[in-house]
């Protein structure tokens, strides 16, 4: 049986070790964050993803999927670790793939496959990569040159979306860059055992490229739905009705405005092309800028709707960065709340999703946030969110993802982008 170590269980990891754990393979799951390698050998997992737990908990019970802080000898090593952005450089911070890199270099032997999955700026598994694995004595496999002292390694991107993480990893179709085609060809059989969509291969440098490119397209689209929001409002029309008339037509697909991008990927990997190459792409760095200046529109929303009220108190409903997901990183809901605050709002936030403690202003339930607030403020789209009903609460309703009626809400409604009632 072949054995994978998987450096990284986070929200790709896991599953990518679970997945591989229940298709024939033996796998070795390293963290380093102890707490996690504990929950794990307790049978339980630290990520809410549909599906995740019954599948990591086959994986565990089958002793196919072993926890552990350490990596040791396998045939592929899979890096998936995080690369967050230097905030202050607005560069990517490749330390977790360096040190995951470093931690595989005592164990790598010859006919290896290490496959890099964390996105990552240009030319990464090229020039960082090769050079940290080449310290084994080993040499990269490279077009034409295999041999007895070779490893071989190509980027796999993950290209999941958070919430269908389980279901995309079967079905969506993957891209693998190789340093050669040897490489590319090996980890194609590796993925084969459970992706069913198809998968394309090509050299590393390209398969890192398609992976920002299909994240700065979408960040790119949501900021033009963005501006397109703010221009609504000064014209007088409902962005909403407008999108829904525009996307009828058959070339034209314009995405959701909202409180801004969130998450670890489409606010993040923008950058990455930036920084290969920061004087050819002024689209991509205005893009960011837009998108970023979110939170700031919706407090200026917000303020206009208690303009009257003296001390007003704000009841903020939703604080992930998206809906029906758990994760708060680089939340834009967070950061209106931030805003909100430094700005003297009396502030109450709910979110279904996350367990309470995770801001100073949350509550625990959907009526001790509204009960007697000024203003509710919409901040994402949860399912349990859509339709709400606010009935008699009588107050202002600002609704930065449409997820409301608002025409059945009494008191006055502000629909993010434009429409007041
Ligand atoms: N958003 C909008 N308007 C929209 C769509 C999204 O404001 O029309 C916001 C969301 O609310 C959220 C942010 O953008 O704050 C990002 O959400 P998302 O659902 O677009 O994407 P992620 O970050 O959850 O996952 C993305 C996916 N990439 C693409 O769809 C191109 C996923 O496939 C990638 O695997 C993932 O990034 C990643 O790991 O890179």
């Amino acid at each position: 049986m072949k054995t994978i170590c998987v450096l990284g269980l986070g929200y790709i990891g896991l599953p990518t070790a679970a997945m591989f754990a229940t298709h024939g393979f033996k796998v070795l799951g390293v963290e380093i964050k102890k707490d996690v390698v504990e929950i794990l050998n307790n049978g339980d997992v630290h990520i809410q993803e549909p599906g995740l737990k019954t599948l990591a908990q086959a994986a565990l019970k089958s002793s196919n999927l072993i926890p552990s802080l350490k990596p040791d000898h396998s045939d592929v090593f899979i890096i998936a670790v995080p690369t967050p952005l230097i905030k202050d450089e607005k560069k990517g911070d490749l330390s977790y793939v360096i040190s995951a890199a470093e931690s595989i270099v005592p164990f790598l032997k010859p006919g290896n496959l290490v496959i890099l999955e964390s996105t990552s700026p240009p030319r990464t598994t090229m020039d960082i990569l090769v050079p940290i694995l080449e310290r084994s004595g080993l040499e990269v496999s490279r077009e034409g040159s295999e041999s007895a002292t070779s490893f071989y390694l190509a980027h796999c991107p993950e290209r999941v979306l958070p919430g269908r993480i389980l279901k995309e990893l079967v079905h969506n179709d993957r891209v693998i860059g190789g340093i050669d085609r040897a490489a590319a060809q090996m980890a194609k059989e590796l993925y084969s055992s459970f992706v069913e969509g198809k998968i394309f291969l090509t050299d590393a440098t390209t398969a890192e490229m398609v992976k920002l490119m299909e994240n700065t397209y979408r960040d790119v689209n949501i900021a033009l739905a963005n501006e397109f929001a703010l221009v609504a409002e000064k014209v007088g029309i409902n962005i909403w009705e407008a999108i829904e008339i525009a996307n009828r037509h058959p070339r034209v697909q314009i995405l959701k405005p909202g409180p801004g991008v969130g998450g670890h990927c489409i606010a993040v990997d923008p950058w990455f092309i930036v920084q290969a190459a920061p004087e050819v792409t002024p689209l991509i760095q205005t893009t960011r800028q837009v998108n970023d200046g979110m939170p700031a529109q919706v407090v200026r929303l917000v303020k206009r709707a208690v303009a009257e009220v003296e001390q007003p108190v704000i009841a903020c409903l939703g604080l992930t960065y998206k809906g029906d997901v758990d994760d708060i990183r680089e939340s834009p809901a967070i950061r209106v709340i931030e805003l909100l605050g430094a700005e003297g709002f009396g502030l109450r936030a709910y979110d279904p999703f996350v367990p309470m403690g995770a801001i100073p202003e949350q509550v625990s339930s959907i009526e001790a946030a509204i009960s007697g607030a000024d203003a509710v403020l919409i901040l994402t789209d949860h399912s349990a969110f859509k339709g709400l009903h606010l009935g008699d609460i009588g107050c202002s309703v600002i609704d930065t993802r449409n997820v409301l009626d608002v025409r059945l809400q009494k008191g006055r409604s502000i629909v993010f982008g434009g429409d007041q009632i």
